[in-house]
């Protein structure tokens, strides 16, 4: 029998709550049609390369009739990077399925996209998903980052599922995994397959969201984990006096997560990568601001404090940018460069083969560069062919540079000041946290609203929930076409396209409102101490959502 904690057994027993359309019709709704859709951006292209799927209206569901319906089955997966509240989809999928016929079957596929192709899958039974309600991780079925995206391996999908009897697909995912249940979705409807693809946005950075969808699920919890992890490393600096702390988030090219922490917990120094390219500051632009504080902060007698590094700060500094840019072409899956780069040993002789192929200014930069984040930055890419930064020690790299600095500073050193720096990266502390109140509801809705939209014979859309600042009886479910948050971008060597991603907004509210307390954060300690998520008590406590959701919707 599997081991419950205390606290799992009372969070069993939380029923999430759901927007008051599906509280009171079930999925018996009528659908509402917006007007017809466009993609963000590359009109033109997008149009045609999803000849079928494009231009789909947006949905929002209305209390409809009480229908009798054949009974279906359902493939799920969840893909990429885990995120408190997966479990909550599924479970709400798996209610809304049953709600609609007590026939309906949910079949989860495991370990992520490749179990779609690898037929590897578990039948979710009653039993098995009430284990999981209100639980972290997506263990239920297990993730992955294989992408979906060939001929070969959508006709595989389709036969797999044409032989379980499986008539629609939700992908659980983040921007480039449904990018890729689009890609599917459109596959699908060309061939006449008869399967529908809904998505269901995912990932603890927050980045994929738009006037539609107003955040991913995950975030919450993620950042609310973090930000009660960095309140008592602010208790530790603050009690003992001695350390600067450089903590590095996760949230990969977008600030998000840093900065929803650094409006949480106001720490002394928080850089946003999204402002770091925008004001085109260098590497030893930003070194000098921050030992600057460091400096500032001593002569006032602390020779403490907290800095917050978003996870994907190298790729916005410009200059790095465009090295990585290059090294990602260089080392493009399937090129002749990454061929050739595959048969090098070691850094010895990786580091001059890809300097001699640069172009003279990020030669330059490259040059410029310690050995460790050289190797760092030709590292492995994702199967989306993004640098993994999250194997990037920034964190480390600006301690090493500030202390640097100050070494040489004579004014600090007379003025006693010491630097003396502690790293760390938060990231997977957080992803399979127990989902807060707000993500258990988001994401039950999220599930209910996808399996709503399955009963109505839709595809290419990813379930959305709306209006989510205020309680969730005044939330709105419906739906938003996928292709209409596409755009193309370079990937790989090659233009795609993909789902855009939402970065830090520098004239939106949640960045306004850092931007206008960091200097006194810096100077003075401020510290907030948001403390651990609450699941029982009062309201304001417990069903709170984030500072960015609240700032950014009010
Ligand atoms: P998704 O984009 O798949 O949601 O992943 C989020 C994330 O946690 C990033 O913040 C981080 O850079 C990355 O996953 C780490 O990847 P991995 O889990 O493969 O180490």
């Amino acid at each position: 029998m599997a081991l419950i904690s205390a606290l799992q057994q009372a969070r069993a027993a939380y029923q999430p709550k759901l927007p008051t359309v599906l509280a009171e019709n079930g999925p018996f709704v009528t659908l509402v049609e917006g007007a017809a859709t466009q993609s963000v951006a590359d009109q033109e292209a997008i149009a045609g390369l999803f000849a079928n799927t494009y231009g789909l209206p947006t949905i929002t569901f209305a209390p409809g009739p009480q229908k009798e319906l054949p009974a279906i089955k359902v493939g799920v997966i969840l893909s990429g990077g885990q995120a408190p509240g997966g479990h909550n989809v599924i479970a709400g999928l798996f209610d809304g399925l049953k709600a609609l016929n007590e026939d309906n079957e949910l079949y989860g596929f495991l370990g992520g996209p490749s179990g779609l192709t690898s037929n590897k899958y578990r039948v979710l039974t009653e039993e098995i998903v009430d284990e999981y309600r209100n639980t972290g991780g997506f263990d239920i079925i297990c993730s992955g980052r294989t992408k979906l995206e060939t001929e070969e391996q959508f006709e595989t999908v389709a036969a797999n599922c044409k032989a379980l009897g499986i008539s629609a697909l939700v992908v659980i995912g983040g921007d480039d995994s449904n990018t890729n249940a689009c890609l599917l979705a459109e596959w699908m409807k060309a061939q006449g397959k008869g399967i529908q693809v809904i998505g269901c946005p995912k990932t603890i950075d927050g980045d994929l969201r738009n006037d539609q969808i107003e955040i991913s699920f995950g975030f919450d919890t993620a950042t609310k984990v973090y930000s009660e992890l960095i309140g008592n490393i602010m208790r530790d600096a603050n009690s003992a006096r001695k350390y600067w702390h450089f903590i590095k988030l996760m949230g990969r090219s977008a600030s998000h997560i840093a900065l929803e922490c650094a409006l949480q917990t106001h720490a002394n120094y928080c850089l946003i990568s999204e402002e770091v390219e925008a004001k085109g500051m260098t590497l030893a632009g930003i070194v000098a601001d921050l030992a600057a504080t460091v400096k500032a902060r001593a002569l006032a007698g602390n020779n403490f404090g907290i800095v917050l590094v978003p996870e994907g700060l190298i790729e916005f500094i410009p200059s790095l940018g465009v090295l990585i840019g290059e090294l990602n072409d260089l080392l493009a899956e399937g090129s002749a460069t990454a061929a050739e780069f595959a048969k090098l040993a070691g850094l010895a002789e990786q580091i001059p083969f890809a300097a001699g192929k640069l172009s003279p200014a990020a030669a330059g930069t490259f040059a410029g560069l310690p050995d460790t984040l050289k190797g760092q930055l030709m590292a492995d890419r994702d199967p989306h062919g993004n640098v993994q930064v999250s194997k990037i020690e920034t964190e480390k790299l600006l301690a090493d540079m500030v202390a640097a600095v100050l070494k040489k500073d004579a004014e600090y050193k007379a003025a006693g000041g010491k630097f003396s720096a502690q790293t760390h990266f938060f990231g997977y502390e957080g992803r399979c946290a127990a989902p807060s109140n707000f993500d258990a509801d988001y994401c039950y809705s999220l599930g209910y609203t996808a399996a709503t939209l399955i009963a109505a014979g839709r595809t290419a859309y990813m379930a959305s929930v709306r209006n989510v600042a205020s309680p969730a009886c005044e939330w709105e479910a419906g739906g938003t076409p996928l292709t209409m948050m596409m755009n193309m971008e370079r990937r790989h060597g090659h233009d795609c396209p993909v789902i855009r991603k939402a970065l830090v907004e520098l004239d939106g509210k949640p960045f306004q409102t850092f931007a206008a307390n960091r200097e006194r954060w810096a100077t003075e300690t401020e510290y907030m101490y948001p403390g651990p998520i609450q699941y029982f008590g009062p309201t304001e406590v417990c069903d709170a959502a984030n500072l960015t959701l609240m700032l950014e919707r009010g």
